[in-house]
């Protein structure tokens, strides 16, 4: 059984989760309409891996008898600047995940829930691995210089390889 304490914050998790989701998919719209292919697949593939994400929490919770609640989410912005803002955001957005992760180990700690935080190793490794890719990505951006012609071309051929890079790493 789960505790009220470990089921709410994990409940929280999911929402933060699909809002991850969510919000790379609006990212991934995004990218489409201002012609960076590599980008928007990438993204969408994101968006579905957020998504995978959060299923495993909601299984798993059902599977310990507590109730996974699904929610409404909060309508993510619809344009994101330039593509060097939209993946700060994106960093940004993974450091804040990687935090309620380990508030949630935390608890998991306090509550003495073992089978919970050895759970919750995997979103550990996980999130080490996200904030890694973000950071790769601003540190490419940044080898860019204004983010203009033929450099921002490329940085979109790369980006495609790197989500299909990145999915195959995955499946090791
Ligand atoms: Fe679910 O790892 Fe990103 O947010």
């Amino acid at each position: 059984m789960l505790s009220d304490k470990i089921l709410n914050a994990l409940n929280k998790q999911v929402t933060l989760e699909a809002e991850s989701s969510q919000t790379y998919l609006a990212m991934a719209s995004w990218a489409e309409t201002q012609g960076m292919e590599g980008v928007a697949d990438f993204m969408y593939k994101h968006s579905d891996e957020e998504r995978a994400h959060m299923l495993k929490l909601v299984r798993y919770i059902n599977e310990r008898g507590g109730h996974a609640i699904i929610c409404a989410l909060r309508t993510p912005s619809t344009s994101f600047g330039t593509m060097k803002q939209m993946f700060k955001l994106l960093l940004e957005h993974e450091v804040l995940v990687s935090r309620s992760i380990n508030n949630l180990v935390e608890i998991a700690l306090n509550e003495k829930d073992h089978a919970t935080h050895n759970f919750l190793q995997w979103y550990v490794s996980e999130q080490i691995e996200e904030e890694a890719l973000a950071r790769l990505i601003l540190d490419k951006i940044n080898l860019i210089g204004d983010e203009k012609g033929g450099g921002l071309y490329l940085f979109d051929n790369d980006i495609r390889n790197l989500g299909a890079k990145s999915a195959v790493d995955k499946t090791l």
